[in-house]
C-alpha cells in the first residue's frame, strides 16, 4: 500500500497554468471524488470542474494506470488557472481527501523505485532542469536517454564475464584452466580501462558544457578591465573611470557565446598599496585568477612583455589599440579595443582553446562529478586488477573485478546505497 503523494509540479507564482500531480494507490479514487466529469479513459484530458472549499475550478483532469505512468504508480494531473491561491486551493482538496505532501523529487524517486529510471536518467532531468544552455541541457538530454546507463551497463557486462570465468577457473583448479584465463582476463579489463579513460577524457568538456567557461580579468590599474569585462557582455555593467583602483571588489557576470557559458570576473587593479580595502581588493583579484580556467592578462602597454604569474593558462590582452596608432604588436596576444566594443576575438579564442565546437558534435560527454569519481574508482581498481594477476592468485583478482562492476553499478543505481539515492532525489524540485 503506497500513500498518494500531492505537489504542484509547475514553477510557483503568477503564470497561464499550473500543473498540481498526484500519485499514489488512491490517486485516482481522490481525484474521482473531486472533478466531474472524470475522464472517461486514461491518458486522455478531459475539461471540467474542479470543487475545492472556495470555489469551483473550470480545469482540465488526466490519469494514467500503473505502471503506465512516470512514478510507475497511479497518477493524476489537473491542469488549472496559474497563479498561487487556485494551486493552493486545489492542493488543499487532494490533502482533504486523503493525499499527503509529498517531498522534494519524490514522485521521480518513486519512479527509481518502481524500475521506471535509473539514477543517470534522474541525473539528466536535474541536469536538463538546471540547463541554462542548450549544450548544457543536451549533456542531460543524453544521461536521460540513458547513453551512459547502456555504456556503464555494457562495460559491467564484460567484468562479469571475466570475473565469472575467474571463478570457473577457481572451481576446477585441476583443469589446468589458470594460465589462458589470467591472459584473458588481463586483456578483457584492458578494454575495459581502454572505453573507461576514453570516457573520463570527455569531462574537461563536460565541465565546460555544464558550468561555462570561469575567466578571471587581470591587470594593472586603469589598462581597461571594467571597459573590457563592459564590452565582452554587452552591457554597461562594471563602473569605468580614468582613476586607478576604480575596481574594489571582484565582480562575477557570465554571458553566453555561441551556446558556451562565458562566467568573467573582473578584478581589482594590481598594483602594491597601503588601503587596507585596496589590498583586499589585490588579494581577491588573485584568488580569482588562480581558480578560474583561463586568466585574461590586460595590459596598455605594447611594449609589455609581462607574465601573469599563475598556472593557470592565460592570455595577454593588449587593450586600448585605437591609442596604438599603426604599430605593428604582440604576434603572441590579443590585440583589442574595449571602447570599439568589438571584442568577439577574445570569446573565440576561448572558444577554440577550450574545443568548445567538439561539444555540437560529442555523443556522450561525462557532466557529473558522481559518475566521474566512480570511474576514477572504478579504474583504480581495474589497474589493481591487472596488476595483481602478475603478483597474486586469481580469487584476488576477481574480488578486485568484482569491486569495480559494483563501483560501476553505483553510477546508474543498481549497486547504490539507499543514502546515494536519497541523496541525488532530494536534489529535485518539489513536484517532480
Ligand atoms: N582609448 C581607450 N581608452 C580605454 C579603452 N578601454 C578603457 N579605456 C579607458 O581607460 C580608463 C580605465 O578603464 P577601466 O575599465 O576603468 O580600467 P580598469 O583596468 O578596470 O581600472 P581599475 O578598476 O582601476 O583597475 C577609462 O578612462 C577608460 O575609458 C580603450 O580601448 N581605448
Ligand atoms: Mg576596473
Amino acid at each position: 500500500m503506497n500513500n498518494t503523494i500531492v505537489a504542484l509540479s509547475t514553477a510557483r507564482g503568477r503564470a497561464a497554468i499550473s500543473v498540481i500531480r498526484m500519485s499514489g494507490d488512491d490517486a485516482i479514487q481522490i481525484a474521482q471524488k473531486i472533478f466531474r466529469p472524470f475522464p472517461q479513459q486514461p491518458n486522455m484530458l478531459r475539461v471540467g470542474t474542479l470543487k475545492t472549499q472556495y470555489f469551483n475550478e473550470h480545469a482540465m483532469c488526466v490519469y494514467f494506470v500503473a505502471p503506465h505512468s512516470y512514478t510507475g504508480e497511479n497518477t493524476v494531473e489537473f491542469h488549472c488557472h496559474g497563479g498561487t491561491a487556485v494551486a493552493q486551493a486545489v492542493i488543499e482538496t487532494c490533502l482533504d481527501n486523503g493525499a499527503i505532501m509529498a517531498q522534494n523529487g519524490e514522485f521521480s524517486k518513486r519512479a527509481f523505485i518502481n524500475g521506471k529510471q535509473n539514477l543517470t536518467n534522474a541525473e539528466g532531468i536535474i541536469e536538463m532542469i538546471d540547463a541554462e544552455t542548450a549544450s548544457a541541457a543536451k549533456a542531460g538530454a543524453n544521461l536521460l536517454e540513458n547513453k551512459l546507463g547502456k555504456r556503464i551497463v555494457q562495460l559491467q557486462d564484460v567484468l562479469l564475464d571475466t570475473v565469472s570465468a575467474c571463478e570457473v577457473a577457481l572451481d576446477y583448479p585441476e583443469e589446468d584452466l589458470e594460465l589462458p584465463t589470467v591472459e584473458t582476463a588481463k586483456q578483457q579489463i584492458s578494454d575495459v580501462l581502454t572505453q573507461l579513460n576514453a570516457l573520463i577524457s570527455t569531462s574537461t568538456l563536460g565541465k565546460v558544457a555544464k558550468y561555462g567557461i570561469d575567466v578571471a580579468i587581470v591587470g594593472k590599474p586603469n589598462v581597461g578591465k571594467s571597459s573590457l569585462l563592459n564590452a565582452l557582455l554587452g552591457t554597461d555593467r562594471a563602473i569605468v573611470s580614468d582613476i586607478q583602483g576604480t575596481t574594489r571588489d571582484t565582480l562575477s557576470e557570465s554571458v553566453n557565446y555561441r551556446d558556451i557559458r562565458f562566467n568573467f570576473v573582473d578584478t581589482a587593479g594590481l598594483r602594491e598599496s597601503t588601503d587596507e580595502i585596496e589590498i583586499e581588493g589585490v588579494k581577491r583579484a588573485k584568488k580569482a585568477a588562480d581558480s578560474a580556467d583561463v586568466v585574461l592578462h590586460v595590459t596598455d602597454d605594447p611594449s609589455d612583455r609581462s607574465v601573469y604569474p599563475t598556472v593557470r593558462p592565460q592570455i595577454r590582452i593588449y587593450n586600448k589599440s585605437d591609442l596604438f596608432g599603426n604599430e605593428p604588436c604582440c604576434v603572441d596576444s590579443l590585440v583589442v579595443s574595449a571602447k570599439s566594443g568589438n571584442v568577439d576575438i577574445i570569446k573565440e579564442t576561448l572558444y577554440e582553446m577550450f574545443s568548445a565546437k567538439d561539444i555540437e558534435t560529442s555523443d556522450l560527454l561525462i557532466t557529473n562529478e558522481r559518475h566521474l569519481s566512480c570511474m576514477k574508482r572504478a579504474k583504480q581498481q581495474l589497474e589493481n586488477a591487472v596488476k595483481f594477476c602478475d603478483q597474486t592468485t586469481l580469487d584476488v583478482v576477481a574480488n578486485e573485478i568484482k569491486g569495480a562492476w559494483q563501483t560501476l553499478g553505483e553510477i546508474t543505481g543498481t549497486t547504490a546505497q539507499e543514502n546515494i539515492i536519497d541523496r541525488i532525489y532530494s536534489k529535485f524540485c518539489l513536484g517532480k
